[in-house]
């Protein structure tokens, strides 16, 4: 997590949200009730899909445990049984005074105001691809301690999923077929 080209990409995406009246939507402590709900999905599903919303789960979660003491990134895989898309608007935890979602396109990420589950898929955030970033944290995690995290949806029951996911080493990476 390259910290200068964060903040850079963060720009440009904050000047994306304005022109679209999107807002940040970002978890100070929020419930999340509005978080979604004027914003632009960037697919075609929006308000008007009318095949139903998301029907989320999650599952597989982990953090690496943090080389920064002031941020971690955090994993999660969300399945989606249901018959539209749901989105996954912010994230809340003790750990972090912030959680901001970030997407990865090649080598460069930004911050986005959501991030897809696609109907009848899955949302799967691992390294180098899709991720949370914890901002601000109580106190660096250790290997071996669990972390709560509260996950609000828009479009979607329920409309927050609350896991608890394992501190894993700083290298740790999935079982690809687990
Ligand atoms: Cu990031």
């Amino acid at each position: 997590m390259r910290r200068r080209a964060l903040l850079g990409a963060v720009a440009g995406v904050a000047a994306v949200a304005l022109a679209t009246g999107a807002g940040v939507a970002l978890s100070d402590g929020s419930s999340g009730s509005g978080a979604g709900s004027g914003k632009a999905s960037g697919k075609a599903s929006g308000k008007g899909s009318g095949s139903g919303s998301g029907k989320v789960s999650v599952s597989g979660g982990y953090i690496p445990q943090p080389l920064l003491t002031d941020e971690a990134a955090a994993y999660v895989t969300v399945a989606n049984a249901g018959g539209g898309d749901a989105e996954l608007t912010s994230v809340s935890t003790p750990l972090a005074a912030h959680v901001t979602l970030h997407s990865t396109t090649g080598t460069t990420m930004r911050q986005v105001t959501a991030l897809t589950v696609p109907a009848g898929g899955t949302l799967t955030l691992g390294t180098g691809g899709d991720h949370m970033m914890l901002e601000n944290l109580t106190h660096k995690p250790r290997v071996g301690e669990t972390v709560t995290l509260r996950l609000h949806f828009a479009h979607a029951t329920p409309a927050t999923v609350t896991v608890t996911v394992p501190v894993e080493a700083t290298t740790y990476r999935p079982d690809p077929k687990g």
